[in-house]
């Protein structure tokens, strides 16, 4: 067992965290995630979000993309972990809620069969959280992230319209409880079969602002490893509402940091990105691409001969 300030984690979760671009700032320019995009439905109604594009819970805003079959996912990661071996994390983060799409369970089922041992990550608003996690759990799904905007109803009641749980429609108030209700429940066990959990909060001025570290105080004690506070980019029914201050978004961070250790070091990706979080090779051309890969087998082939003369010396 290995210790990190208030966590005590296993030879494997310290792996999968040391590894992990996103739980740890140290590993982000040396270890890559790959994003499925094959989730392209939603259970609830953000008031930030246009459904038109991907989930900006955890994903860049105003992103549309090719939503992809499991079938083709998997044939992305085949090409992508052996061009690219510092990729150690597959994650599935929308463009909708990967919960509410049985493509995301498909996919992943499809990768692990070829992938034991790929760290498999994942994005949701947790309503569907307590339900779906054995499946997550069967899945080997090891780090996961619940975006918690509110702890109170009557503030999540106003930044999200509506959940569709179980295919009956609740609005404000009586939605919030079921989602939070769940979220906590849900992260409680998750946490409970071994998942290390991020929790993402977009920050509204005047909505939520004052509320972050009640946040941050609710996940300290259900032992959640790191927060990502998020600034509201204001479109759909918030288009009205400004965006916090890059000054109101630390000072938040600050607050919340007692509580809860804060990534500062998010990317805003899209649900389709691969690669280094701060060099997204979905967006580069095919000639960058390939001068990656070839410094990429070079390096491979140094490290070999440096290891064969190593060896050599040695005996
Ligand atoms: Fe993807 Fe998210 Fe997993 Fe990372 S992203 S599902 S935890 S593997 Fe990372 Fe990208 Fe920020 Fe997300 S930088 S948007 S926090
Ligand atoms: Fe949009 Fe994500 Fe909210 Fe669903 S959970 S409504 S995709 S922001």
């Amino acid at each position: 067992m290995l210790e990190e300030e208030n966590f005590t984690f296993d030879r494997d979760r310290y792996r999968i965290i040391a590894e992990h671009p996103c739980y740890s700032e140290n590993a982000r320019h040396r270890f890559g995630r790959m994003h499925l995009a094959v989730a392209p439905k939603c259970n609830i109604q953000c008031n930030f979000c246009v459904r038109d594009f991907a989930c900006v819970n955890e994903n860049r805003p105003g992103v549309t993309m090719e939503i992809l079959t499991p079938a083709e996912a998997l044939e992305k990661v085949r090409q992508a972990l052996s061009d690219y071996p510092f990729i150690k994390v597959i994650g599935v983060a929308g463009p909708g809620d990967p919960l509410a799409n049985e493509e995301t369970f498909e996919a992943l089922r499809l990768v692990r069969q070829e992938f034991p041992n790929i760290t498999f990550c994942m994005s949701t608003n947790g309503l569907m959280l307590p339900e779906k996690l054995p499946e997550l759990v069967k899945l080997g799904v090891a780090t996961l992230t619940v975006t918690i905007n509110a702890v109170d109803p009557e503030i999540q009641g106003q930044i999200c319209e509506y959940v569709n749980y179980h295919g009956k429609i609740y609005r404000g108030v009586e939605g919030a409880r079921i989602q939070i209700k769940n979220q906590l429940d849900g992260i409680e066990a998750a946490v409970r079969e071994g998942i290390v959990i991020k929790v993402n909060t977009v920050l509204v001025p005047g909505i939520n602002d004052g509320h972050v570290v009640e946040i941050a105080k609710a996940v300290r004690e259900r032992e959640v490893y790191i927060m990502n506070i998020r600034s509201l980019i204001p479109q759909g029914a918030f288009a009205h509402i400004r965006a916090p201050t890059p000054e109101e978004r630390q000072a938040t961070q600050d607050a919340c940091e007692p509580y809860v250790r804060q990534m500062r070091h998010c990317r805003q990706c899209r649900a389709d990105a691969y690669g280094y979080i701060d060099q997204d090779m979905s967006q580069m051309s095919e000639e960058r691409r390939n001068l990656i890969k070839i410094q990429i087998r070079e390096d491979l082939e140094k490290a070999k001969e440096t290891l064969n003369k190593n060896g050599k010396e040695e005996s």
